[in-house]
């Protein structure tokens, strides 16, 4: 049966950057994330006989054929498995303020899983609609459950896919700094396999991986948050590290966010729990302490204007919503 379901992002703090099977989407490494309560997507599926092709309306408005790839991809392993064969009408609210400029290919990916899943009566299971929502986008594995998240890489399908870590239900969150965008992005897809392919950085940061997991792994069970800061921003300078050494090379980074960075910096000096991690775009995610958040958005907003700066504390699994 159609139904609204939710599925909030997540802002991965041991990165995922690069595919060991790009059909597959089975990365290179495993990844560690933060769901988190201030930017979510509510969808709905419904199939529909009368229909030709699937189709997408994204706040209101109906999106030409040529980006529903990655929709198209899930929508047909939910018809394989159920055995449909009709087309979709997909209905998506994305709830990220205004001209945030964040992706939101993690909550709207597993928002559509969801979806599909309500509407072919599947009940998959956490575990199944995890893989389903992978093989929409990498990410979206990890926005299947609430607070830490681990996304295991596996070899296949089958085992390839994400799991709660931790309730995070402790003085953590996240302000995300919202800095303008300047260029074009390249993709974090084709980043990412630009990156696989020419980087001679990529085996460095992949040999050192498995260090920071563990070592992460142990400061969320002892919830230290200044160790989580600290393994989530070199893990983060690592990744982005990496596509300096690309051919053509690229960066994700713009002068607002080297502002940004040095502030997270500045903050440390004064005493706050404040470090930085950033993902395929300009903007900065700034882990913190809930109790502080308040405070630090003031010293932020020194350089900022202050509709740039958000606060989130960490978010739920993926759910139905009443009506
Ligand atoms: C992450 N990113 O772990 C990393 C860090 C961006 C930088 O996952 O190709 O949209 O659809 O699997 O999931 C963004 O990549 O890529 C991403 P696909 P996705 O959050």
């Amino acid at each position: 049966m159609s139904k609204w379901v939710r599925a909030h992002t997540n802002i991965a703090l041991i990165k995922y950057w690069g595919k060991e099977n790009e059909a597959l989407i089975i990365p290179k490494n495993n990844s560690l994330s933060l769901t988190l309560d201030a930017f979510y997507t509510d969808t709905k599926v419904t199939f529909d006989p009368s229909l030709k092709k699937d189709e997408l309306i994204l706040d209101g408005e109906k999106q030409a054929s040529g980006v529903l790839n990655k929709v198209v991809t899930v929508l047909d392993l939910i018809r394989e498995k159920a055995g449909i064969t009709d087309r979709a009408h997909v209905e998506s609210i994305n709830y990220v303020p205004t001209a945030a400029g964040l992706a939101s290919s993690a909550s709207g990916l597993a928002a559509l899983a969801g979806a599909a899943n309500e509407a072919a009566s599947l009940n998959l299971s956490p575990k199944d609609l995890s893989r389903l929502a992978r093989r929409g986008s990498g990410s979206a594995s990890r926005s299947v459950f609430g607070g830490f998240v681990e996304w295991e890489k596996g070899t296949t399908d089958e085992d390839s896919f994400a799991s709660p870590v931790d309730d995070a239900n402790w003085d953590i969150g996240m302000l995300f700094i919202i800095v303008k965008q300047a260029q074009k992005d390249v993709s974090s897809r084709d980043g990412m396999r630009r990156t696989v392919e020419t980087s001679p950085f990529y085996d460095g940061w992949l040999a050192t991986l498995d260090q920071d997991l563990s070592d992460m792994k142990e400061a969320i069970e002892e919830q230290d948050i200044e160790k989580v800061g600290a393994i989530a921003e070199r893990n983060a300078l690592k990744m982005h590290a990496t596509t300096l050494g690309a051919n053509p090379p690229f960066t994700y980074w713009t002068a607002d966010s080297m502002v940004a960075m040095d502030a997270v910096r500045t903050l440390r000096k004064q005493g706050f729990t404040a470090y930085f991690t950033m993902d395929a775009g300009p903007n900065v995610k700034v882990i913190c302490r809930q109790s502080q958040m308040a405070e630090i958005k003031l010293k932020l907003a020194e350089y900022f204007d202050e509709e740039q700066i958000i606060s989130a504390k960490p978010g739920p699994a993926i759910h139905l919503l009443e009506n």
